[in-house]
């Protein structure tokens, strides 16, 4: 279904929903918005067109309905680049969508329609080893978990079965309050570090996983978990690595304005995962590299609306982290 092989030793494999994304094209209420556009969102999409992009092979799976959301989803994804032979169709249950708010204040709102979605009815006993077979990684987010108890168990059976294959884990909790309760999240999200090989919190999420801490404590108690790197997305301060004992850290990208924060954090994980694939982890230099090129996506995706549309092909961040301008 798509021009991409993930078979290469570089294939990484993600699993989560996807959804339709209606955004306003004006700023203000969302109640008094005439007019929208429609794109497709989802974090774990987000991750794989962002690495596809930058010549990654990517696998994309997930749950969509029989219905013209569910084809424009899997036509964007494919349209990417991004494999989706492995993606669902479910005849019953419907695709979801997601609403944006622009209010020119702080992070966008959003509006999720998506109970009982198709993509809500994933559960364990769908986890089969194809998924990853001769794929090198596979990244998961806490969204997925977030959607009930059988969604939670299948990305944990993802995490072990993907491992159990030789596969590496990252694991980006994306803390969403508005799709639970906090005590089940913070139960659920720390119970699924253990499984992963790189953990990419966010300050905030550290912190509501752990309490107030220093960063080298969050990187040192996340690390006694199970995972051999951490990554702590520091926003405007860029970001910081734990691995091999080493604090490693990277300045944030400048930028002078800031149009939608979503996706940013998947940019992020996008970044580092394209710089620390088929790369050795203890290198520092590797490790900083993949930093500043995380922090360059992240702050690229806060440049444009919608939650993937301005990400940038190889040949343009090569360009950026060089700083050489386009016309020159
Ligand atoms: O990280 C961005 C995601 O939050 C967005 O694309 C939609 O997956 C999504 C969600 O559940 O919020």
């Amino acid at each position: 279904m798509s021009g991409t092989d993930p078979s290469s030793p570089s294939g990484v494999v993600t699993i989560g929903e996807s959804m339709v994304l209606l955004q306003p094209m004006s700023t203000g209420p969302l109640a008094y918005a005439p007019l929208f556009t429609r794109s497709i969102a989802g974090a774990e999409a987000n991750v794989a067109i962002g690495l596809s992009r930058l010549g990654r092979k990517v696998r994309w799976i997930g749950r969509v309905g029989n219905d013209p959301f569910g084809d424009i989803i899997l036509s964007t994804l494919a349209g990417e680049g991004v494999d989706i032979s492995m993606a669902e169709r479910d005849p019953q249950y419907p695709t979801a969508v997601y609403f944006k708010e622009f209010k020119r204040y702080g992070d966008p709102n959003v509006y999720y329609y998506r109970k009982g979605s198709a993509a809500s009815r994933l559960s364990p006993e769908h986890v089969k080893p194809e998924w990853f077979e001769g794929a090198r990684h596979l990244h998961v987010t806490g969204i997925t978990p977030a959607l009930g108890q059988h969604t939670a168990d299948a990305v944990k059976e993802s995490m072990v079965q993907a491992r159990q294959m030789g596969l590496t884990v990252s694991f980006d909790p994306n803390l969403r309050r508005k799709l639970w309760d906090d005590e089940l999240a913070r139960q659920t999200l720390l119970s699924l570090i253990p499984y992963c090989d790189l953990f990419l919190p966010g300050l905030e999420e550290a912190e509501f996983l752990l309490g107030e801490r220093t960063e080298e404590e969050y990187g040192t108690e996340f690390r006694a978990m199970g995972p051999k790197a951490v990554v702590i997305k520091l926003g405007e301060r860029g970001a910081v690595g734990f691995v091999a004992e080493r604090v490693l850290r990277a300045d944030p990208y400048p930028i002078s304005r800031v149009v939608d924060t979503v996706g940013a954090g998947d940019a992020f994980a996008a970044g580092l995962l394209s710089g620390l694939l088929d790369a050795d982890w203890e290198d520092a230099e590797t490790f900083e590299s993949a930093l500043k090129t995380a922090n360059t996506l992240g702050a690229l995706a806060t440049q444009f609306n919608g939650d993937w549309e301005g990400l940038p092909k190889s040949d343009e961040l090569a360009r950026i982290l060089s700083g050489r301008d386009i016309t020159r």
